[in-house]
């Protein structure tokens, strides 16, 4: 049984289209609107970047999408510009149940950190708050879903793992960049931090 469903980046810019599309992005919105009928507790995790944001190629002279940089926590993928604050690639794909949610976590708002997980920003200890809600509100089996698997939905669920959660991660509802093989390192990661995948 799963107390929380947490619906991980299903906005347009993720989807077909998009400024970052994720192959086959939208394909994961029918099976998360079906999952979250089960949930207890919905929470729907938006990208939200400003224009300067450090990890936009577009801010890096000289370096394009998919080059990596060294950031002060270590090393960055440069993307293309995504899911800049308050546009339409930011917004959730309208397919999407987001009347269902309790709580919407927005990440990566500042211009000098990447935000991958829902619970840790990109140096492992910039907290977005959702530990202290789900722990306030005593949620502690969480099902993740969305995109993109071998990223944000990877880093989710890793923190996740660590922080004591019983974390499943619903592979069908579920899409991947793939960078260089990053979807069976992601695969491989999450079995090793004891993250079901169904
Ligand atoms: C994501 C790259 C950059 C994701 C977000 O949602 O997986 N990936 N920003
Ligand atoms: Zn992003």
């Amino acid at each position: 049984m799963t107390d929380t469903l947490i619906v991980v980046d299903v906005q347009n810019d993720f989807c077909p289209g998009g400024a970052l599309a994720v192959p086959d992005g939208d394909a994961v919105v029918a099976p998360i609107n079906a999952e979250m009928s089960k949930a207890q507790a919905v929470i729907l995790t938006q990208d939200w970047h400003p224009a300067d944001h450090q990890s936009f190629a577009s801010n890096h002279t000289g370096k394009t999408p998919y080059d990596t940089v060294e950031m002060p926590y270590g090393p960055q993928i440069l993307w293309p510009d995504h899911c800049l604050i308050g546009s339409d690639g930011a917004a959730f794909h309208k397919g999407l149940d987001t009347a269902r949610a309790d709580l919407i976590v927005r990440k990566g708002f500042r211009p000098e950190i990447d935000s991958y997980s829902a619970f840790f920003e990109n140096d492992r200890e910039t907290p977005t708050g959702l530990h202290g809600y789900l722990q306030t509100r005593g949620l502690t089996t969480l099902t993740l879903a969305g995109l993109a698997f071998d990223f944000c939905v990877l880093y989710s669920a890793l923190d996740a793992a660590k922080l004591g959660y019983d974390v499943t991660v619903l592979d069908t509802a579920c899409r991947a960049i793939d960078l260089d093989g990053s979807e069976a390192a992601a695969r491989d990661a999450m079995r090793e931090a004891g993250v079901r995948i169904a």
